[in-house]
């Protein structure tokens, strides 16, 4: 069954050509990111579906040949004929780039803002993508390839029209779509199953009753397929017990919150803990804001002002007291908020942060009205004296640290004395071009002053192990000498006065030793930025340095390796009578040695730490750092790249 082109073909093709042309305009990179954009595409739409009260599950599939899978058991994409492109729903799918008329999503409410560019754009980067629709009792199939047409590489082409194999259908309804991304296209093509499963499991928790099973079928260690099965009946309410699976919540269920208005519906839950930080996660048609937004305002108003009224209400607040503040009442709160709307603008950096001025009014007045009917229910007077007294104690610790904060500001130029001994500047003047690094140990410290460049390299040793910030309370943290040191070599300030404009140094970078000891230097190093200066992270200044394990050298030859893997194959290259030298710490390293392989940007390895996935970040410090010791090592254990910092979901830059 060749097919036939005509005019609306050849203007088909036309459209997917522009994808391969200019990947980046549709899927934003060909890196991994780019990767999984081209599995979200799938995923979205069988996850529209079901969300949409079609079909209730949904199985994802890494398959050994490189390919993904999804099928869901909803409708099945339409397969008659579409009334103007005369072609079946399927094809329009597969190669319009806007699927529009009669197939215009008109069914959904919401659909996946984001990723909306849709399945055509997967396939026009794949090397093949198979189709199968179940409807009518019967399978109908339809295949897309990648290949030479009059001389030049075309994405996307139809092999043959879709066609009824005959086949009975192995379910009811549905849609099962298996692709195989196009190695010319993309830097990688090797899935992660890391990735993939936690985007599956926080999509799991945003859509209540879903169930998501993943499969890859790479076979490891003769262990065979590993299956993953996401399901919660609780859907926000489980989201926020797991996020504070480490912590102390103080009332055992989260509050939930559902509400319509204007169009725009809404889901929250929110739980109070003995943590002193601020975790509010937002979401808009299950797509991450990071960067908040007026959801997250809305929200914020109204909880705000809910609490003050009882507050008054109540006569904890009299009429001479001022009203406690939002940060007050945030102190120790995990909150996850989903809102689902039609027409979103994101805006910000990253385009994560929701523009919709409409959304603030709505999301407030839904807020308002079903927390004060929860707080005026006589059974949860409990809870509402719980979070009141909390906030009345936030707001004391605040004007202390308030105090301590002015204390610190007027002793920044004692400090500066104080730090002469400490820290080594740079001699030159731009921030930009200035490093600094954050040195394990006075000895260490010496051999890296020594090993520098003074014109951008400033450094910093520490003595002790500072203070592991997710355990203190702010005014703690700030009375910490190393911490003190740090802040005030950064320039930036802290908390909300952080300020990037004030940076001193550019890159900020961590050297500790390759052991247990210096992991948890460097992790309670990332703790600190992570909850006290999160834009130093986010701004991408801060990275891990990577001093190598080993030495090997023979005659003719003498190689630094950082990783066990390339020990392996250094030693192979080397072959014979090469003698391997361990480093167990920055100590035995010559000035020279850790100049070449650890501070030259030549020939250095540097791992920028970033934050993706603020909600699964912010779990991981809380595991990492917390008190839940059992949850520690289980996580310590099941994921031996702890010391990579992976847990940051760190990429590889420099070198
Ligand atoms: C494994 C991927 O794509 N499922 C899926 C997609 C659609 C439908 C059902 C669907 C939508 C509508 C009506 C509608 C899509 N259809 C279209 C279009 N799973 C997957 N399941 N009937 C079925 O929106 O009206 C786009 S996506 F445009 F053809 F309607």
């Amino acid at each position: 069954m060749e097919k036939e082109y005509n005019a609306q073909d050849i203007r088909v093709l036309e459209g997917l050509d522009a994808v391969r042309l200019r990947p980046g305009m549709y899927i934003g990179t060909t890196g991994v990111k780019g990767l999984h954009h081209i599995l979200w595409e799938i995923v979205d739409n069988a996850v529209d579906e079901v969300a949409n009260g079609f079909g209730d599950a949904i199985a994802v599939t890494v398959h050994a040949d490189g390919s993904a899978s999804v099928l869901d058991n909803g409708r099945g994409i339409p397969v008659d004929i579409h009334p103007t492109l005369n072609v079946s729903g399927v094809e329009v799918v597969f190669t319009q780039l806007h699927a529009g008329g009669k197939f215009d999503n008109e069914s959904y409410k919401h659909s996946g803002g984001l990723h909306g560019v849709g399945s055509s754009v997967t396939n026009a980067l794949s090397d093949w993508l198979t189709v199968e629709v179940y409807k009518n009792g019967t399978t109908y199939r339809m295949e897309f390839e990648t290949r030479e047409v009059d001389g030049q590489i075309k994405g996307g082409v139809p092999k043959y029209r879709l066609f009824d194999t005959g086949q009975p259908s192995p379910q009811k309804s549905g849609t099962y779509v298996r692709f195989k991304p196009d190695g010319r296209i993309f830097e990688t093509v090797n899935f992660s199953l890391d990735v993939i499963s936690r985007r599956l499991k926080e999509l799991a928790f945003l859509n209540k009753g879903m169930r998501i099973i993943l499969t890859d079928e790479h076979v490891r260690m003769g262990i065979g397929f590993l299956k993953r099965e996401y399901f919660y009946e609780g859907g926000l309410i489980d989201f926020v017990k797991y996020l504070n699976e480490t912590k102390t919540a103080a009332f055992p269920e989260p509050i939930f919150i559902t509400g319509e208005r204007d169009n725009i519906s809404l889901e929250a839950a929110l739980q109070y803990t003995d943590a002193y930080t601020e975790n509010v996660f937002s979401y808009v048609n299950n797509i991450p804001t990071t960067e908040g937004g007026t959801h997250e305002t809305g929200f914020k108003i109204a909880l705000t002002k809910v609490l003050n009224d009882f507050a008054r209400r109540t006569g904890v607040l009299r009429e001479k007291d001022q009203n406690l503040l939002g940060d007050d009442f945030r102190e120790g709160l995990t909150c996850v908020l989903s809102v689902k709307m039609q027409n979103v603008q994101f805006e910000g950096q990253t385009k994560t942060k929701l523009g919709n001025p409409e959304v603030k009014e709505s999301v407030s007045a839904v807020i308002s009205s079903r927390l004060t009917e929860f707080f005026e229910a006589p059974d949860n007077k409990i809870i509402l004296d719980t979070v009141i007294k909390k906030a009345v104690l936030a707001a004391k610790v605040r004007e202390a640290a308030r105090k301590e904060k002015e204390i610190t500001r007027a002793k920044n130029s004692i400090d500066s004395f104080n730090l002469v001994g400490k820290l080594s500047a740079c001699s030159g003047k731009k921030p930009e071009r200035n490093e600094l690094f954050i040195v394990e140990g006075d000895s260490a410290g010496g051999t890296a002053k020594q090993a520098r460049n003074r014109s951008f390299q400033a450094i910093l040793p520490l003595r002790g192990k500072p203070l592991n910030a997710e355990k203190k309370r702010i005014d703690q943290v700030l009375a910490n000498e190393e911490i003190r040191t740090i802040i005030s070599a950064l320039g930036s300030g802290i908390g909300e006065d952080f300020n990037v404009d004030n940076l001193n140094y550019h890159k900020v970078i961590i050297l500790s030793d390759a052991d247990q000891d210096g992991a948890h230097i460097r992790a309670i190093l990332l703790t600190f930025f992570f909850r006290y200066m999160k834009d130093l992270i986010n701004e991408g200044h801060v990275y891990i340095g990577l001093p190598p394990l080993y030495r090997i050298t023979k005659k003719d030859f003498d190689e630094y390796v950082y990783d066990d893997a390339a020990l392996e194959e250094a030693k192979a290259r080397a072959g014979r009578g090469a003698v391997i030298q361990r480093y167990k710490g920055l100590g035995e390293m010559s000035a020279e040695q850790l100049w070449t392989t650890t501070m030259n940007p030549e020939g250095r390895t540097l791992v920028n730490v970033s934050i993706e996935d603020a909600a699964e970040a912010e779990k991981l410090v809380s595991i990492l750092m917390g008190d839940a010791i059992d949850l520690r090592k289980a996580y310590i254990i099941e994921n031996a790249n702890f010391n990579k910092e992976d847990n940051f979901k760190a990429a590889q830059a420099g070198r």
